[in-house]
């Protein structure tokens, strides 16, 4: 069974951050009713929906993807790059609490979830607008220990690593190039966003299916072409306040189906085991890849 934990519509919605887009009014009861149209569809895929308590004066708390990174074994709540979002994760961190172990990043590091795309142990971090080159560092310091191996990735032109890019399947990202070398996922199979739809690339991958945005029908095309369960949630609304499919759901595993404690990977004490150490030479390194 899958959790998805969102949280409600805040109605200072009007006064979210916005980096790429120019203001245009948000028609809050319409964004309430389309967010629960999207609860909906989690649910029909098979998700129990817990609630973050809700921030009526945090803007952007919608968007509660990018206060946390929930893996099987831990959660990290994070430190989003805008100072406006950073009273968001108290909520957050409680709620998690029932789930997971809840580690947190650390001034001066800064992370927003909506650019951490976990493939596998591949943890792919776009450094860009609100996520910095420590804040990496420490997520993979506090992963690390569970297998997964952090990749920074250089992200321009939008606001986070999923507004350029995402998995469609366990093994397939959909990627828009303008945004981000679609090279750094060569170990997956690429899907190419249809060059007239920019911000196509945002899909909410959960088991069988993929909730998508109608706003994107030659891409959608494409991903049908491939196979693909295509399921269309139309969140318009909060679009225009830079959101998209990922941003409004924390998805991951009910504890009660991860494998007990003594089949995980990795010990209570943390100590990491033999094998998935990371290269002492390699975690020194911290520079970003330049392509
Ligand atoms: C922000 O600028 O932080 C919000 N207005 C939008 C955040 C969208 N989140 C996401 O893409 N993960």
């Amino acid at each position: 069974m899958l959790i998805a934990l969102t949280r409600a519509v805040a109605p200072s919605l009007n006064r979210c951050e916005l980096t790429h887009l120019a203001r245009a009014p948000i028609d809050v009861a319409l964004a309430v009713r389309q967010h629960e149209q999207y609860e909906a569809a989690l649910r029909e895929a098979g998700c129990s929906i817990a609630h973050a308590a809700p921030e009526p004066d945090l803007p952007d708390s919608v968007f509660i993807e990018d206060t946390a990174v929930v893996c099987d074994e831990v959660a990290v709540v994070t430190r989003p790059g805008a100072a406006s979002r950073r009273p968001e994760t108290a909520a957050v961190t409680a709620s998690l609490r029932a789930f997971r172990r809840v580690e947190a990043i650390e001034a001066p590091g800064t992370l927003d979830g909506g650019d951490v795309l976990v493939a596998g142990r591949t943890v792919y971090v776009g450094v860009g607008a609100r996520s910095n080159v420590e804040g990496a560092r420490q997520l993979e310091e506090r992963l690390s220990p569970y297998g997964y191996e952090v990749r920074l990735v250089p992200v321009n032109g939008c606001l986070h690593l999923k507004s350029a890019a995402t998995l469609v399947s366990p093994t397939a990202v959909l990627v828009n190039p303008a945004w981000v070398d679609a090279l750094v996922f060569a170990s997956l199979d690429i899907v190419v966003v249809d060059p007239g739809e920019s911000f196509a690339a945002n899909a909410l991958l959960l088991g069988d299916r993929i909730l998508y945005s109608p706003a994107y029908p030659r891409t959608r095309a494409l991903l049908e072409r491939r196979g693909l369960r295509v399921v269309p949630v139309d969140l318009s609304e909060l679009a225009k306040a830079e959101g998209a499919l990922t941003c409004c759901s924390l998805v991951f595993k009910r504890d009660t189906d991860l494998p007990s404690p003594s089949s995980t990977l990795i010990a209570e004490s943390r100590i990491p085991l033999k094998g998935i150490q990371r290269d002492p030479a390699r975690s020194a390194s911290w520079a970003m890849p330049s392509f």
